[in-house]
């Protein structure tokens, strides 16, 4: 297989010598002065992936909630899903040869995939609003084009909008008009539809603050305001005018520290939510008369949309099986609730939308969510199909009514992954049909109080995990340790796990207080610097 175009235009994009970087939770994820040899092997991946699946492919430039200085690529597959985990590992090969290995791996991957290069490709381009990610865009091209393959270049998009036109494409348009136009067009139709249902036709809900993170998301709520004008009153906060990307702000920002994001004018008892830089995240909060904040995330998101879907199922009639996806940063208090009352069956996956999503497709309905407020619901086509067919057959008008229902939250949802503007929406529309306000929303269950920190270590590939994450089985004696530390608390759990999107540990934990599940953090943190080889200060408390 000769190759030369591709050696000639990667000598334009040479990889410095050294660097190795792993296809991590979501993508490559480093300092963006790093990135441009990745950006054009990815592009050639995509292509690559193009011609095996004999579909258009997605790469969005994109580090989502990390800081403005960092960069990273998502790859899309043919149904909007995340790249397929096979080829993460050829991901992580070609972005570490050296220049006189790529042809070797390259031809390896066409041998060992069996690709005909004379396929046709083409691939869809997209990225988010930091100022490295237009050149780093522009290296994915020379990477796709030097296979000869076909682009087009969407330009400034969420990642949920570029996965949602990478669907839309290779269904013919079945899952809708593949431009951002009509991403706003769907979801407003079905958003519309819904408000309409609701007892007073949504004239009585309050005004939605938005913390778009200076990001990607603040720049397409403004575009699609437009369409929601009348049905939804909306105030956007760090909307990118003078704020820094996620500095602040956001939805990890709001989820990790617990308060709210800086920039965002917060009366008591308003309702608000955070965007995260590349609005595939979304968490809930307000602040009490007491001026004590309220953090309503992926969990109280999981819990609203699962009991409203389950409602309307009960409505239906329609013996549909449904699961619940999380992972272990959920609160216990969460897992408990849809267990003990919902009788949802719940299940623990690995951080990584990649692996809820994967599990989700094994229901009818599968909810997946993250604590973190990434997540999604995932209709079956049996499901889909049933539904469909009630909207005209059901036994009574209310059977009907709810299947309508069901019908226009399907359309509403981004099915392809977690998506900020899609979920709030959903919420949103949810909220106004059962007349819920945000305090009643979280009063459905107490989370446990909880905290989350990181512990830098020289490399964090010296911890291996077990059992969804849960427990450490690297280095020797940390599980041990965990386990007694967690022993000193009541309703106490803690856990540990190498970042795949940043270069530190994470530590959760979480117990009957805050003032104890900050110690037990602590500790924990400080277990993982002793045996896992912390660098820097010892952490504090
Ligand atoms: C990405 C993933 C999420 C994950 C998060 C943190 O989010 O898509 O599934 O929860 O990273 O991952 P980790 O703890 O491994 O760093 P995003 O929004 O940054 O793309």
């Amino acid at each position: 297989m000769h190759l030369e175009a591709v050696l000639r235009s990667s000598t334009r994009h040479a990889k410095p010598a050294g660097v190795t970087l792993q296809y991590g939770t979501a993508g490559f994820r480093t300092k963006a002065e790093h990135l441009d040899h990745v950006m054009y092997r990815m592009g050639l991946l995509a292509a690559l992936r193009s011609k095996k699946t004999k579909s258009v492919i997605g790469v969005m430039v994109t580090a989502s909630h990390n800081p403005e200085e960092d960069n990273g690529v998502k790859l899309v597959d043919p149904m909007g899903e995340m790249l397929v985990q096979e080829w993460e590992l050829y991901a992580t090969n070609l972005v570490n040869a050296e220049e006189h290995e790529l042809q070797t791996v390259l031809t390896n991957i066409i041998k060992q995939e069996s690709i005909n290069m004379q396929d046709e490709s083409c691939v869809a381009i997209g990225r988010d609003t930091r100022p490295s990610s237009e050149n780093l865009s522009l290296a994915v091209i020379d990477g796709v084009t030097a296979l000869d393959s076909k682009y087009q270049d969407y330009g400034l998009v969420t990642t949920p909008q570029l996965h949602y036109i990478v669907c839309c494409r290779n269904t013919d348009g079945r899952y809708g008009e593949p431009t951002v136009e009509g991403y706003y067009q769907k979801l407003s139709k079905a958003f519309s539809a819904l408000a309409k249902q609701s007892p007073d036709g949504g004239a009585g809900q309050k005004c939605l603050s938005i913390d778009g993170a200076n990001g990607i998301g603040a720049l397409k709520i403004k575009e699609m305001e437009e369409h929601l004008k009348s049905m939804l009153s909306l105030q956007l906060f760090n909307d990118g005018s003078i704020g820094k990307l996620n500095h602040a702000c956001g939805a990890d920002y709001v989820k990790v520290q617990q308060k709210p994001p800086e920039g965002m004018d917060l009366k008591p008892g308003e309702r608000c939510c955070s965007f995260d830089g590349d609005a595939d995240r979304i968490v809930y909060y307000y602040m009490d008369s007491d001026d004590r904040f309220h953090l309503l995330d992926g969990d109280k998101i999981a819990t609203l949309i699962s009991t409203f879907i389950k409602e309307l199922l009960v409505k239906v009639d329609l013996k549909l099986n449904m699961g619940v996806v999380q992972t272990a940063y959920a609160n216990g208090s969460s897992t408990r609730y849809l267990e003990e009352v919902m009788k949802v069956p719940v299940y623990c996956a690995k951080t990584g939308v990649k692996h809820l999503h994967h599990k989700a497709q094994e229901f009818d309905i599968g909810v997946y969510f993250e604590a973190n407020g990434h997540g999604t619901v995932l209709f079956s086509k049996t499901a889909e199909e049933q539904i469909r067919h009630l909207t005209s057959a059901g036994a009574n008008e209310e059977s009907r009514k709810a299947a309508q229902m069901l019908e226009h939250v399907i359309s509403l949802i981004n099915q392809t992954v977690g998506d900020a503007i899609s979920d709030m929406l959903v919420i949103e529309a949810i909220l106004l049909l059962k007349g819920l306000t945000v305090q009643k929303w979280d009063e459905i269950y107490s989370d446990l109080p909880n905290r989350q920190l990181k512990v830098t270590v020289a490399d964090r590939k010296v911890i291996d995990t077990t059992d969804a994450e849960r427990r450490t089985v690297k280095p020797p004696g940390l599980q041990e340790k965990i386990d007694e530390l967690v022993k000193g608390y009541n309703l106490s759990r803690a856990f540990v796990r190498p970042s795949g999107t940043e270069d530190v540990v994470r530590v959760y934990a979480e117990a009957d207080t805050q003032d104890n599940a900050d110690a037990l953090v602590h500790e924990v943190c400080l277990a993982v610097f002793h045996l896992a080889g912390g660098v820097g200060d010892q952490p504090k408390p």
